[in-house]
């Protein structure tokens, strides 16, 4: 199915449609649409003379590039985004009226915007950081926005340290560095000064911070939400994305290397997939906690730096996203995009946690300054597929023409209109939960258990994972110059593990902590992402391929990578035909030199009877680092010599079996293994 025909029927594509441009094989005009005779040289008073303020086409085309440019965005400036549509499985009648939750099968359009959060537009995708995950749905009650992250807590319970947060990670104001990187001194005097943080550095310092790619990570709403159901009964409601490919990371290494070889390796990623079809997939999962059941649990869950635990609180899987079309123009879409977790829609509203209590102020804020005044709204992207009617007129960029002389609430001249629509009418009513209370600055007792959670998550961990924890904190607290905050935070971090916090003193060469530690044992399968689907399913594998190959033997490689879902990409030491035997010629997609090692999960080391020197050696540093990030190696032919030269074949995760069959059988099982992490613990 074409994109075109999968948005077919997508009431947001056919409003977008109104806006898009094409000017392919049109004449130039100026922006008031007089066709232009030149746009190379500007109206001069003599060939060599100086250049006529009259010339209108020159100062209209410099003025509107001089305005080219709108701030980024404050947090998350850094992303990427898609169109899709996500279509529901199972009623939610039962616990929220929201009309696109009400009948299975029933799809609405979404937009998602997947980003980094501390670095800037331009920066590396790789950097260790939470990546948003914010989807736009365009119901036909209005504009619904899950404004959520890849982790699902977060690092402050209250929105008013958001600013003192951002400012500690952000690049210090005193030389504007480190770009896009929480490994400096502020960021962990923070971190060791504002303890609640300890369960969000947990997942921060794992493997979740440095994903694979946007389609392999999982999502989540991150507060505790409500939904409110036709006859007005509530339920806590959290939300999950979680990724039909699984959630998977690639290694630190690797993603530093990335940084430098491809900065724009997850927007690739995102564009090329929609583009072959590979179309990214997230089943939505919601987490329900009765109203009775509030303070059943051992923390409060009003507090943002706590999960449920799934095995506690099971996740409902009840719909799917899949991500169908990529944007036609990224200012247009992608950049102006305003996100707010205050669009809401009947059947869902808002709890008490103090954290997103402030972002209800905090993102229509930053839209005024970001996108330069009120009438945001009207942009293409952020327009709701319904219509809206309200007395509100005028700003900067006004588009719509309102009619008549009324533009006031209550009024006789129109009959009153626009009325506020009742509950029946489809009226939002705020749920109308009693509050009583002092007034406080304050935080609730409930919300002083800074540990427990990170205990849980750290148990939860994979022995491999718990040692890539270990080398990130060793890392990001080696490039902290101040001998003070290091210790603050290999003391806070004793709370969570003794062993991990020793560990890492040592490392740093600090004192290490000699008491601390947690009486807590409880773990949860679903925190470790060991435990997720794995899949061949859009790998890409690098075929080394030199002339002279085996032609039938690699022919059925390829051919059984493909069935099952991979993408196989010849590299060798030229672009264009390499040529084997059997008569068999295929394209070099890319050369050693456009195609490393970390741009692909997994190698394929063919060679050829004719490779010559050089190829052997580009050949051995490639399989050479795809080892050393435990990526999956099958060699045959020429390939299988090398392997066993540079000592390779017995270990995890290596295919150089004789049998056709059974080769390419372990080597597809070995790319849907993702990382085969036994070498490491050979290596140790
Ligand atoms: Fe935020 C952007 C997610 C806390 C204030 N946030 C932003 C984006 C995401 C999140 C995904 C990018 C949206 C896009 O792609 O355009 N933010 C979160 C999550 C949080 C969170 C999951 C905690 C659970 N944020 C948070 C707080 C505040 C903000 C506590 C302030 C009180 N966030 C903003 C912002 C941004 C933003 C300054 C910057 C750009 C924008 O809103 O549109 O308003």
């Amino acid at each position: 199915m074409s994109n075109e025909d999968r948005v077919n029927g997508n009431s947001k594509q056919k409003q977008l449609d109104q806006f898009r441009v094409d000017d392919t094989d049109k004449k130039m005009t100026t922006n008031q649409g007089l066709k232009v005779s030149g746009d190379e040289f500007s109206l001069k008073a003599g060939e060599r003379g100086p250049t006529l303020m009259e010339d209108f086409h020159f100062r209209e085309k410099m003025t509107h590039f001089d305005h080219e440019r709108i701030p980024e965005r404050v947090v998350h400036a850094r992303g990427y985004a898609a169109h899709g549509e996500f279509k529901l499985y199972e009623s939610m009648k039962q616990y929220t009226k929201a009309k696109f939750l009400q009948e299975p099968g029933v799809t609405t359009p979404v937009f998602v915007r997947f980003s980094t959060v501390a670095g800037s537009r331009g920066s590396g995708e790789l950097a260790r950081d939470v990546r948003g995950f914010a989807t736009k749905f365009y119901t036909e009650e209005g504009n619904y926005d899950l404004v959520g992250n890849n982790m699902p807590v977060f690092f402050i319970q209250d929105a008013i340290k958001f600013p003192d947060l951002i400012h500690a990670v952000k690049p210090e104001p005193h030389n504007e560095i480190p770009q896009a990187a929480t490994a400096h001194d502020t960021f962990w005097d923070f971190v060791a000064n504002n303890q609640e943080s300890a369960h969000m550095i947990m997942w921060a310092m794992s493997d979740r911070a440095i994903p694979r790619n946007f389609r392999m990570m999982e999502g989540f709403g991150v507060h505790t939400f409500r939904f409110v159901n036709e006859t007005g009964n509530a339920y806590f409601v959290k939300f999950h994305w979680k990724p039909t490919l699984g959630a998977h990371s690639v290694v630190w290494d690797e993603a530093q290397k990335l940084n430098g070889k491809n900065p724009d390796f997850h927007r690739t990623d995102l564009y090329e997939s929609i583009e072959n079809g590979d179309y990214p997939e997230f089943e939505l999962g919601v987490q329900i906690i009765e109203e009775a059941d509030e303070f059943k649990f051992d923390f409060d869950i009003l507090d943002p730096t706590k999960l449920w635990p799934e095995e506690d609180v099971p996740v409902k899987i009840i719909g799917k996203m899949t991500l169908n079309r990529n944007v036609d123009n990224v200012f247009a879409e992608t950049e102006q995009v305003a996100f707010h977790p205050g669009n809401v829609v009947p059947g869902i509203d808002f709890t008490n946690d103090p954290l997103l209590q402030g972002r209800l102020f905090s993102y229509t804020d930053t839209q005024l300054i970001r996108l330069g005044g009120p009438n945001f709204h009207e942009l293409p992207i952020n327009r709701p597929v319904c219509p809206f009617h309200n007395n509100q007129r005028d700003g900067y960029g006004r588009q719509t023409i309102n009619y008549g002389q009324v533009s006031y609430h209550n009024n006789s001249l129109a009959k009153n209109t626009p009325k506020p629509a009742n509950e029946q009418e489809g009226g939002f009513a705020h749920y109308q939960e009693k509050v009583d209370g002092n007034k406080v600055r304050a935080r609730s007792d409930s919300f002083k258990d800074h540990f427990s959670q990170a205990v849980l998550f750290c148990h939860s961990m994979s022995n491999v994972e718990k040692e890539h924890i270990k080398d990130a904190f060793s890392f990001e607290l080696g490039m902290v110059k101040s001998k003070s905050v290091q210790q603050q935070v290999v003391d806070m971090f004793a709370n969570v593990n003794l062993e991990l916090a020793q560990n890492v003193a040592e490392n740093i060469g600090v004192v290490p902590p000699e008491s601390g530690g947690s009486v807590i044992t409880k773990t949860s399968k679903a925190l470790s992402q060991e435990n997720m689907t794995k899949k061949p399913d859009t790998r890409k594998i690098a075929v080394l391929l030199a002339d002279g190959f085996d032609g039938t033997f690699v022919q059925a490689v390829l051919a059984a990578l493909k069935e099952n879902g991979a993408h196989p990409v010849v590299v060798s030491e030229k672009l264009g035909i390499v040529k084997g035997t059997d008569n068999t010629e295929i394209n070099a997609d890319e050369t050693f030199l456009t195609g490393d090692s970390v741009l692909f999960d997994a190698a394929y080391l063919a060679g050829g009877i004719n490779s010559g020197k050089k190829f052997k050696h580009n050949a051995e540093y490639f399989v050479r680092e795809a080892f050393s990030h435990f990526k999956p190696i099958a060699a045959s032919q020429e390939g299988k010599q090398w392997m066993k030269e540079f000592g390779m074949t017995d270990s995890p995760g290596i295919v150089v079996d004789e049998d056709m069959r059974s080769f390419t059988a372990r080597f597809v099982a070995a790319v849907a293994a993702h990382r085969h992490w036994d070498r490491e613990v050979d290596e140790r």
